[in-house]
């Protein structure tokens, strides 16, 4: 057995989780003073009795209004702090999610049936932008593999290509985000399979709020960010690879597997380490951010400076 020692142990475990932010948000107050103000959590959080994780890690979270107002979100704006500001006006309801291609039993759900499909559970992960900043976030949602299984995938599904919804009336500031849209990804078919892949319908115990890509949208936390489609609205599985937005833009810059990789650097600049929001010094970056156990085996043998 393992015995911790009291600080180790995590204050949500030993103060209800409402109390705890207060105090966090007190201890974070700079941030919540500065550029984070404004933008206090709800009182009352959607889901209560969220099953933990075996996959979650013990490592501070960051802020919910750090996690909440800086953000990529181009069809809101290349700035950090415009999904924030800008991204009320999407509307997440109704909201439906295709599921389809090479699928034995093609399916539209609804985000209230993709609420009510497994059991949400909330996962601790750390999230790592190709950027050179990370954050650790308290997701909840179920792995991707529960909604592609219940579609019946056949032999010839190899891919899962994703897509966000793009309307320019609900995002006016799409047209300046110098990038196509919609955004769209993918991922090989084991990589959509494995557990550790998540459909995210909240944070911090809540729904997303819209800048965090709401109502549903990819957590994948051993590759870069920007595979972690927003807002989803179709899941294609298909016979070869997708395309995926960043590749299109500039694929001597971002290939398709994207995974976090310390020893492959960005063209224009180093990825070996990391500046976690709210820390002052940077810190290594791991191997696959740190899930090399869960994923590494997807990758044996393949030569990850060209599959970069
Ligand atoms: N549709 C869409 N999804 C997206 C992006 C985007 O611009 N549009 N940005 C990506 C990038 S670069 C990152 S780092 C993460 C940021 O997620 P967060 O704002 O919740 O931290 O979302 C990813 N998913
Ligand atoms: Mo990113």
């Amino acid at each position: 057995m393992l015995i911790r020692k009291p600080s180790s142990i995590r204050s949500s475990e030993i103060t209800p989780r409402g109390v705890y932010l207060n105090r966090r948000q007190l201890l974070s107050g700079a941030a919540a003073l500065g550029a984070f103000s404004g933008l206090a959590r709800p009182a009352l959080a959607k889901f209560d009795g969220l099953a933990k994780s075996k996959y979650s890690t013990t490592e501070p979270e960051t802020p919910y209004q750090v996690v909440t107002s800086y953000n990529n979100y181009y069809e809101f704006g290349t700035a950090k702090d415009q999904p924030a500001k800008y991204a009320g006006t999407l509307r997440t309801r109704p909201w439906t999610v295709s599921v389809e291609g090479e699928v034995a039993k093609p399916r539209v759900f609804d985000i209230d049936e993709i609420l009510k499909l497994a059991p949400l559970e909330e996962r601790i992960y750390r999230h790592r932008c190709v950027e050179g900043w990370s954050i650790v976030v308290p997701w909840v949602g179920y792995s991707l593999s529960e909604i592609l299984k219940r579609v019946e995938p056949t032999s010839e599904a190899k891919f899962v290509a994703f897509q966000s919804l793009y309307d320019r009336k609900q995002m006016p500031q799409g047209v300046y985000a110098g990038i196509q849209l919609p955004y769209v990804e993918g991922l090989r078919m084991d990589e959509a399979m494995n557990p550790l892949a998540l459909l995210c319908v909240g944070l911090y115990g809540d729904v997303l709020p819209n800048q965090d890509g709401a109502p549903v949208r990819m957590v994948l936390p051993w590759k870069y960010g920007f595979k972690s489609i927003k807002s989803i609205v179709k899941i294609r599985l298909v016979k070869k690879q997708p395309p995926s937005t960043w590749n299109i833009e500039n694929s001597h810059e971002y290939g398709f597997y994207s995974n976090v990789n310390p020893s492959v650097d960005h063209p224009r600049w180093s990825q070996a380490t990391e500046r976690r929001l709210g820390d002052f010094f940077k810190r290594p970056t791991q191997m696959f951010n740190g899930y090399g156990n869960e994923v590494a085996q997807m990758y044996a043998g393949m030569d990850l400076r060209k599959y970069f």
